[in-house]
């Protein structure tokens, strides 16, 4: 097993800047070599077949500059690919990890975001609000970024808003499901960091963040495990057992399939339409 390079006064400093701004990164955790077989990896993950299926439940949707509809996302993905389960697990990034998040660690969910060149970004959110229902302190939560390529303000890396990692901030209309407005921030502060391939950025549960589009020619690949600190080997299995029963439940992802429903729908309409009432005897 690889052990971690990073020394113990790096993770003081990275455990430091974590609780006080809500995100950190770790420089070079991971070599060249692993970055360019997980490159790899992304490409045969993204010729899968059946990644355009709507009634794949791990594929997302974004649309790009000129509105095309792309898979932008694989959530989850390290149960279809090992080589990124061992990514997730490796000791370069949970011995440091453990430290600054000071307690054993546990993987709750882990998605791959692509955002090939001209895909759009996320809006504003805090990660917490959708892990209410775990019932665990927000402290105990964090994500991660392993960067695969560059990622910057160019290419539509990670804004953050340092400081706010307290409490969930209030949405708009006082929906206390929806994500924050953006006016409890002052997003004069926003920081996006710059990483490089290898580096892991780390962020607290509540870290407000967002992204934009990537403009640049390369894609902006993350792969974004997320952990809770506890001693529950099945919390990954009841985080997705949940998640599919949810997607199903309230058809996030299958709006391209409402609209082959529709479809057939119309063609009802279509068939139906112009033809003259059946005039038809009970039996
Ligand atoms: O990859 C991005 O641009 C944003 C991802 C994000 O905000 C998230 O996964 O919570």
């Amino acid at each position: 097993m690889k052990s971690s390079n990073i020394t113990t006064q790096q993770i003081l400093i990275a455990e430091n800047e974590y609780w006080s701004k809500g995100y950190t990164v770790l420089k070079g955790i991971f070599s060249p070599e692993d970055v360019a077989s997980w490159r790899k990896e992304c490409q045969r993950l993204w010729t899968l077949p059946g990644l355009l299926d709507d009634l794949n439940l791990r594929s997302e949707f974004r649309r790009n500059t000129s509105g095309t509809c792309i898979v932008d996302r694989l959530d989850p993905v390290v149960d279809i690919s090992p080589m990124l389960l061992d990514a997730v697990l490796d000791a370069r990034l949970l011995d440091p990890l453990e430290k600054i998040l000071r307690g054993p660690l546990s993987l709750l969910k882990c998605k791959l975001i692509r955002k090939s060149p001209n895909t759009g970004g996320y809006a504003q959110h805090q990660d917490f609000l959708y892990w209410r229902w775990l019932d665990m302190s927000a402290d105990s939560l964090c994500s991660v970024g392993i960067t695969l390529y560059p990622s910057n303000e160019e290419s539509g890396g990670i804004e953050f808003f340092p400081g706010y990692h307290k409490a969930l901030l209030p949405s708009a209309d006082g929906n206390p499901n929806a994500d924050f407005n953006i006016e409890q921030i002052d997003v004069s502060t926003g920081e996006t960091p710059e990483l490089e391939p290898g580096d892991a950025l780390i962020f607290h549960a509540l870290t407000p963040h967002r992204s934009g589009p990537n403009l640049s020619s390369h894609p902006r690949t993350l792969l974004l495990p997320s952990y809770a600190v506890t001693q529950q080997v099945d919390l990954y299995a009841k985080y997705y057992m949940r998640e599919v029963a949810r997607r199903c439940n309230e058809f996030v992802g299958f709006e391209n399939y409402e609209m082959a429903l529709k479809a057939v729908s119309d063609r009802h309409v279509a068939r139906l339409g112009p033809r003259k009432q059946w005039n038809l005897k009970p039996r």
